[in-house]
Parts: structure tokens; C-alpha cells; sequence
């Protein structure tokens, strides 16, 4: 029998890949195109039997495997898969081989912005009341090399990016959420109609729910994707006529058959931002529909605590608070942070464009921050757009640390300094957790004030 494996990129989920298929007996050979340190010591925890190719592969790398299995980040259409499928072999990505192998009952959530917060609060709901969960998927952590622990009774929520999807062609998941969708990888889908039309997908295969966003008029059209056998649930704060999770006057709210159940006063969600209400919103719903009673969904809530990067805040200085939300990597979701403060903002931003252009942000920060600060390859360009909106409280400093000793600079008490840059961070950092993490570092470094600035 041929028992060679190939394993296109050495991250997290190849890594994974490499583990489980080597215990499984295949010849593993994992290739990446890049060559460095976090890379050669990733390759020396794996098993024996994987080998590893740094530096670059041939593109007919693929040939005389049985298997091969691309990174998230290796485009779906990359000439390697196409040789693959040419050749029938079969392409499995690591989260395809999850839901392939998966025995528990899993809860997908895809969406543009609010993923990884509202995954994170979805496992705290559905675990509130002593049921076993695991969370895993694009938030950080592989599923595959944990399947073993999962149970049949267990749930396992996941957090699907696009590009996950994209590798999947039945993502079969009991409860299937899709929170919203706004332009993000254009670079990578092409159009939005193709970006959109992969988040789609978990609709299409929803097991028993499908929730949805309804005040995003792209995702409550999804519920027409829905098969018969799935029910539609939807969150938002103006739902009109359908049941889910919204806001009613001053409380979070279930609706089920009509009527309206008490869950927890907004006041009491403690997360900063509209955007967090509605991930809230989406969590409820969920839980309900996983069978949560209202109490436990809102004690969950109660007690969680923002995901790291996600509007975290890292310092509280002579009246300044510092805000990361480095996970900020689109127009959205930085314009969604640029709308959660009522206090003055001094806003840090710009990194590396994936295609969208810069105007929208620009008028976002126009309209919601005091100073603007811009760093990074599109930095220029952002620089361009906002001049041209009349905002000249604006400082363009070469990188990110410079970007935080020019935020101390301009600051003032009662001020929020937000990173929120609107773009990826490849320019500068591996990932907008480095970002995040290195601009924490930054504005702990700031020398300490003597209180006249
Ligand atoms: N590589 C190649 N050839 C290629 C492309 C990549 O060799 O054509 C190599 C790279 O050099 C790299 C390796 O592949 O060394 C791994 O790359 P990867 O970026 O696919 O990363 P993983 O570490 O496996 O992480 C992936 C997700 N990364 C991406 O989708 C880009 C992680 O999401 C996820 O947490 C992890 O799997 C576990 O599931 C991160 C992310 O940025 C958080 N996601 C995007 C987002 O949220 O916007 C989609």
C-alpha cells in the first residue's frame, strides 16, 4: 500500500496533520516554503518518522503520495492542489479531516468579525452546565490531534475561517453560525461573492440549527441556503418576527415561538463595544438552541473575560487607557473598535493591505478618532485618504513601536490609544498575535511620566 503523506506548510495545523497521520503509519514528508528558526524548531518536536524539507518545494511535490494535506494558508487553487487533484489524490486539509473523523457534536462559527470572541463565548455558555466542550479551529488551537478525547455526548465548537472552509466540502455541523460578512481576503477569494459564498457553505450543511445575523443583510439571506431539516435561529438587536436572541429595551433576550424570555441586562455584559453585544447576541443564541437555560448562558457571560488582542486593555496610564486590538485586521472590524469608546481616541494604525482600499477606514477614523497615527506599508496611503478628508491631526512614524511613542506624545487623560490597524500585520510581525503582543510590550517600555505632559 502507498503510505506516503505530504503536508504542504509547518504551522500549527500541519504540525497536527504530521503527528496524527505518522501514528497512523504513513511516511510523513512535511514541506514549507520558508526556512527559519520558529520553523526548525517546530520540525524537531515532531515524530521520527516525518520528515521535513525546509525552503521551498517543487511544485510536482505531491506526486506518489497518497495524501496530501494543504495549510490554510496554501490557496485552494495553488498549482500543488491541482496537481493533486489531476492525479486523484485526495486533498485534506486538517480541519476536512476533523469533520470527516469528528464523533461530538460540533457548533461552527464562521463570519468576518467576532469569530474568536463569540466562539470562545459560545464554549463557556454550552459548558456552563457541565457539559464537556472543546474549542478549537482557526482560533489558535488544532482539533485533529485531540479527537481521541472527544466523546459522542461532547460538544466541539469550532472557529472556521474562510480558508478553512474553502477545504471543506460538507462542513456538517449541529449548530451552524454565521455572524457576518464584510470584505476581508480578497486577495486570496477573489471577489466577495466567493468569499461569501464559502461561509455559506456551513449553512448549507447545518445538521439541526443554523443562526444567523440578522441585521447583516447578507447573512439573514443565507437562511434561504438552509436544508429542510435545519431550524433557522437569528441575533441581533432589531429582530423583527423570528425567533433567536436580541435586545429588548435594556436586557439581552431569547425569543422562542413568539415570546420573549429574560436572559441578562446589557449593562451586565463586560465587554467593551456594540459589536460585543451582538457576539453576546449570537452566544445566547446558541446556547439556547444547544439547550442552555438562560440562567447558566448568562452567568457565562458574566464571568468571561476579553480574548487577548480583541479591544484588551494593556494599560491604564495617568489617565490614558491603552487598548489592543491588534485582531483588528480589516476595515470592519477596526471601524467597529473605532465605534466602542465614548471617549476621546487616539488611533494607531495601517500594516499590510490585502487589496481593499484605504478610503472607508479613512472616513471611520475621520469620524470617530481626535489623532491619528499611521505606521506600515500602507501607511501612505492612509496618510493620503485621510488629508484628503481635511484630518491633519495625523503623525506618520515608520513602524509600530515608533507609533507608540508618538501615541504617548499626543495622549492626554481621559483619552483611549486604540491599535486598531484595519489591515494584516505581515508587514512588520508572523501574525496579528505578535502585534498585539509586541505593542503591549511597547506601552509597557514607555518611560515612566512625570505628570506634565
Ligand atoms: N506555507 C507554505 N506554502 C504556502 C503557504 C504557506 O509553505 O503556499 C507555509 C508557511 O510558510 C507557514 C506554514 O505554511 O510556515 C503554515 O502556515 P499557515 O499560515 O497556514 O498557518 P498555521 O500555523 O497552520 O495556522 C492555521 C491558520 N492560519 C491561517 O489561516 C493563515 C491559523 O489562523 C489557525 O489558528 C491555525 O491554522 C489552527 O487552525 C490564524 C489566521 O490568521 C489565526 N487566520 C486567518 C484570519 O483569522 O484572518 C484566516
Amino acid at each position: 500500500m502507498n503510505d506516503r503523506a505530504v503536508i504542504i506548510g509547518l504551522g500549527r495545523s500541519g504540525a497536527a496533520c504530521a503527528r496524527v497521520l505518522a501514528g497512523e503509519g504513513f511516511e510523513v514528508l512535511v514541506v514549507d516554503r520558508g526556512d527559519d528558526a520558529r520553523l526548525r524548531d517546530l520540525a524537531a518536536t515532531l515524530p521520527p518518522r516525518v520528515r521535513t524539507q525546509l525552503g521551498g518545494y517543487e511544485p510536482d511535490v505531491v506526486r506518489g503520495a497518497a495524501v496530501v494535506c494543504p495549510s490554510p494558508g496554501v490557496p485552494w487553487v495553488a498549482p500543488e492542489l491541482a496537481l493533486a487533484r489531476s492525479l486523484a489524490i485526495p486533498v485534506r486539509s486538517e480541519i476536512a479531516l476533523v469533520f470527516e473523523r469528528c464523533r461530538g457534536r460540533i457548533v461552527g462559527i464562521t463570519g468576518t468579525n467576532g469569530k474568536t470572541t463569540t466562539t470562545s463565548l459560545c464554549a463557556a455558555v454550552i459548558g456552563r452546565d457541565g457539559r464537556t466542550v472543546h474549542l478549537g479551529g482557526n482560533i489558535g488551537a488544532t482539533m485533529l490531534d485531540r479527537l481521541d478525547l472527544v466523546r459522542s455526548d461532547d460538544w466541539v465548537v469550532l472557529e472556521l475561517s474562510s480558508f478553512q472552509l474553502e477545504s471543506v466540502e460538507a462542513p456538517r455541523c449541529e449548530i451552524a453560525v454565521v455572524l457576518n460578512v464584510s470584505p476581508d481576503h480578497l486577495d486570496r477569494h477573489g471577489t466577495l461573492a466567493a468569499y461569501t459564498a464559502t461561509k455559506q457553505r456551513v449553512v448549507e450543511h447545518a445538521a439541526s440549527f443554523a443562526v444567523l445575523g440578522w441585521d447583516d443583510p447578507v447573512t439573514r439571506a443565507m437562511a434561504a441556503a438552509a436544508p429542510p431539516a435545519a431550524q433557522v435561529r437569528y441575533f441581533g438587536a432589531h429582530l423583527r418576527g423570528v425567533d433567536g436572541a436580541t435586545v429588548d429595551g435594556t436586557d439581552v433576550v431569547i425569543v422562542d415561538s413568539g415570546g420573549a424570555g429574560m436572559v441578562m441586562p446589557v449593562a451586565d455584559i463586560p465587554l467593551f463595544g456594540a459589536h460585543n453585544v451582538l457576539n453576546v447576541l449570537a452566544a445566547t443564541a446558541v446556547g439556547h438552541a444547544a439547550g442552555v437555560d438562560a440562567d447558566h448562558i448568562a452567568a457565562a457571560v458574566r464571568d468571561f473575560t476579553a480574548v487577548p488582542h480583541r479591544l484588551e486593555v494593556v494599560a491604564d496610564r495617568d489617565g490614558v487607557v491603552w487598548v489592543n486590538d491588534s485582531k483588528a485586521t480589516n476595515v470592519d472590524a477596526a471601524t467597529r473598535a473605532l465605534e466602542a469608546f465614548d471617549r476621546p481616541i487616539v488611533w494607531i494604525g495601517g500594516g499590510y493591505s490585502k487589496g481593499v482600499p484605504a478610503g472607508e477606514l479613512a472616513a471611520a477614523v475621520v469620524g470617530h478618532a481626535r489623532a491619528a497615527i499611521v505606521n506600515g506599508d500602507t501607511a501612505g496611503e492612509l496618510e493620503a485618504e485621510l488629508g484628503a478628508r481635511g484630518f491633519h491631526s495625523l503623525v506618520r512614524v515608520a513602524d509600530q513601536a515608533a507609533a507608540v511613542h508618538a501615541a504617548a506624545d499626543l495622549a492626554r487623560p481621559g483619552d483611549v490609544v486604540l491599535l486598531a490597524p484595519g489591515y494584516a500585520s505581515f508587514d512588520q510581525f508572523k501574525n496579528f498575535e505578535e502585534r498585539g503582543t509586541a505593542f503591549a510590550a511597547s506601552v509597557r517600555a514607555l518611560p515612566a511620566t512625570d505628570g506634565e505632559r
